[in-house]
C-alpha cells in the first residue's frame, strides 16, 4: 500500500475499503488523493425507497389483493427481462440481435425497471467488464460488498470510471434510433413506466386501494428488482466456487441465478461474456431469461445467438477451473487418473 494514498471518505468510514483498490493492475497512480464525495440526495432517496419497500412487504402479507402481488411479480419479471436479456445480454454485450419489435418490447420492460437509461447501463456494464475489480470498475468488488451493492450509486464515481470508460466504443449503441430515444425522454418515460402505470392499474383494473399499489405494486416491487441486479454486483463477486476461472472473484452463485433470472452464473460470465445464455448450459429453471430468448429465437425476432463451443469451455475449465467442474474437475468421478495429470501439467504450465 502506497504511503502517499488517501482513501478516506469525508466521513471517514464508509469507503475505507478503497484500500484495497490500490493493489489492482489497473489502479490509480499512486500519488493520486481520492476522496469519495457521498451524494445525500441519492442516501435520503434509496433509505425512503428500502422503508416504503419493508412497509409494502408487510402490506403485501397483510392486506393487498391477490391480483395486486400477481401483478408485482409480472412486474418484476418483466422489469427484469428488460434488464437481462435488453440491457445486458442484448445492448451491453451484444450476444445475440434482435429485430425492432422484440427490441421494442425490451426497452418498455428496461424502462420499467429504472436501473437509468439502458444506454448508461450499458456504457457502465462495458467499463465493469474491462475495468473488473479496479478503480475504473463503477462497483468495484475490491471495495466492500456494500460498496459493489448499492454504495456505488450513493456517491460520485471514482475518476478512473469516467476517464477508462471515454475509451470504450458507444458506437453501436448511439446508433440505435429506440436507446436514443429512450435516453433522450428517460425521465417522464421511467416514471410513467416504472411508477404511474404500476400504481393505477391495480386501482381501476380491480379496486386496490392507493396504499396497498403504491406501496405493493410499486415500491416493493422496484426496491426488490433492484437488490436482485445488485447481488450479481455483490454476493456473486463474492461467493461461489470457479470451475473456469479461479485467479478471478466472480462466482458462481446460484442462489443469485435463481433471484436474477439466471445471472448468477459469474464466473463463467466473466470469462465468455459473448454468450447469450451467460451460463454454460440453457437450464430454463435456473436461468428464464435464456428460456425468454430462446421463445423470440424460436418466433425469428431474436437470432445471430452467440456462444461458446463445448472444446473451447473444456480447455479453459483444465487451464484455469478450481476443479469443482462437474465434467472436467480435479475430483470428477469419470475423470481417469491420466486425464487429471494431463489436465495439473496444462495448469502447472500456464
Ligand atoms: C441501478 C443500476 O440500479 C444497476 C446496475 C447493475 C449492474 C449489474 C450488472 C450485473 C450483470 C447483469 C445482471 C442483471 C440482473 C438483473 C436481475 C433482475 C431481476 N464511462 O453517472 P454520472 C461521465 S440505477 C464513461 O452522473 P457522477 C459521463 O460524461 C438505479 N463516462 O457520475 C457522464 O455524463 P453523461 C436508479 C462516464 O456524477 C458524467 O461522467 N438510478 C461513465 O459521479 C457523469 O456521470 C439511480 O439511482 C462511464 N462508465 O454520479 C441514479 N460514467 O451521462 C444513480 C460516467 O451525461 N446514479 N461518465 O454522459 C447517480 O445518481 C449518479 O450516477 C452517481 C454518480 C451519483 C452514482
Ligand atoms: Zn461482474
Ligand atoms: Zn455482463
Amino acid at each position: 500500500m502506497p504511503p502517499t494514498m488517501s482513501v478516506t471518505s469525508p466521513t471517514g468510514v464508509l469507503f475505507e475499503d478503497d484500500l484495497a483498490a490500490t493493489e489492482t493492475k489497473e489502479s490509480t497512480p499512486i500519488n493520486f488523493e481520492f476522496k469519495a464525495k457521498i451524494v445525500w440526495r441519492n442516501v435520503i432517496l434509496f433509505a425512503y425507497l428500502h422503508l416504503a419497500a419493508l412497509y409494502g412487504l408487510f402490506l403485501m402479507l397483510t392486506s393487498a389483493k391477490l391480483l395486486t402481488v400477481i401483478w408485482a411479480f409480472i412486474l418484476f419479471q418483466g422489469g427484469g427481462l428488460g434488464i437481462t436479456a435488453g440491457a445486458h445480454r442484448l445492448w451491453s454485450h451484444r450476444s445475440y440481435k434482435a429485430k425492432w419489435p422484440l427490441r421494442l418490447i425490451l426497452i418498455v420492460l428496461n424502462t420499467l425497471a429504472f436501473q437509468n437509461s439502458a444506454y448508461e447501463w450499458s456504457r457502465d456494464h462495458r467499463v465493469h467488464h474491462k475495468y473488473s475489480e479496479t478503480d475504473a470498475d463503477p462497483h468495484n468488488a475490491k471495495r466492500g460488498f456494500f460498496f459493489s451493492h448499492i454504495g456505488w450509486l450513493l456517491c460520485r464515481k471514482h475518476p478512473s470510471v469516467k476517464e477508462k470508460g471515454k475509451g470504450i466504443d458507444l458506437s453501436d449503441l448511439e446508433a440505435d434510433p429506440l436507446l436514443m430515444f429512450q435516453k433522450k425522454y428517460y425521465i417522464p418515460l421511467m416514471v410513467i413506466a416504472c411508477f404511474v402505470v404500476p400504481t393505477v392499474v391495480p386501482i381501476y383494473c380491480w379496486d386496490e386501494s392507493f396504499t396497498c399499489s403504491w406501496f405493493v405494486a410499486t415500491l416493493f416491487r422496484y426496491a426488490f428488482t433492484l437488490n436482485a441486479t445488485w447481488l450479481v454486483n455483490s454476493a456473486a463477486h463474492f461467493w461461489g466456487n470457479k470451475p473456469y476461472d479461479k485467479g478471478i472473484n466472480p462466482a458462481q452463485n446460484q442462489g443469485v441465478a435463481m433471484v436474477a433470472l439466471g445471472e448468477g452464473w459469474h464466473n463463467y460470465h466473466h470469462v465468455f461474456p459473448w454468450d447469450y445464455k451467460t451460463a454454460e448450459l440453457g437450464n430454463y429453471r435456473a436461468n428464464i431469461t435464456t428460456a425468454f430468448i430462446d421463445f423470440f429465437a424460436w418466433l425469428g425476432w431474436a437470432y445471430d445467438l452467440k456462444t461458446v463451443p463445448k472444446s473451447m469451455i473444456e480447455r479453459r475449465v483444465k487451464r484455469t477451473g478450481d476443479g469443482t467442474h462437474e465434467i472436467w474437475g480435479w475430483n470428477d468421478k469419470d475423470m481417469s487418473e491420466e486425464d487429471r495429470r494431463e489436465a495439473e501439467i496444462i495448469a502447472k504450465k500456464e
